[in-house]
C-alpha cells in the first residue's frame, strides 16, 4: 500500500484492503509522497498477530526488525516499512486513517475487510 503520491495527495493507493484470518501477509508501506505518513488502524492492531515490522533502505536492503506488538507505522518520505501479521479476528475495519493534522479530513481513510 502506497502513503500519499509524488504529487502529494493525501490518499492511501489502494484506499482497501481485503485479508483472510490464518494467512501470513506481508504489508508493504511505501511513502513516495513528499511528506511524512502514518498507517494507523487500531481496530487492525487489535485484529493481528505481528510476527514483525521491517525497515528497508530504499534499495530495498533491510536494516532493522522489530518484534512485539506494534499499534501504528509512520514512514518517513521516500522509505518502506513492512509489518508482516497473520489476521485472527473477521471484521469490517472503517478507522484506517492518518492521523497527521489535516489529512484524515483530506481523504487519508480507508477500509480493511477480515474474513
Ligand atoms: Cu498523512
Amino acid at each position: 500500500m502506497q502513503l500519499g503520491n509524488p504529487e502529494n495527495q493525501l490518499r492511501f493507493f489502494p484506499s482497501s484492503l481485503k485479508l483472510e484470518t490464518g494467512r501470513l501477509y506481508r504489508l508493504v508501506l511505501s511513502n513516495p509522497s513528499p511528506s511524512k505518513h502514518y498507517f494507523s488502524s487500531p481496530v487492525l492492531a487489535a485484529s493481528v498477530f505481528t510476527r514483525k515490522v521491517q525497515i528497508n533502505q530504499p534499495d530495498g536492503r533491510p536494516v532493522a526488525e522489530v518484534k512485539g506488538e506494534v499499534r501504528e507505522i509512520e514512514v518517513y518520505p521516500g522509505h518502506t516499512a513492512e509489518w508482516w501479521f497473520v489476521p485472527v479476528k473477521t471484521g469490517t475495519l472503517q478507522d484506517l486513517h492518518c492521523p497527521i493534522k489535516g489529512h484524515r479530513e483530506a481523504g487519508m481513510v480507508g477500509r480493511i475487510i477480515i474474513h
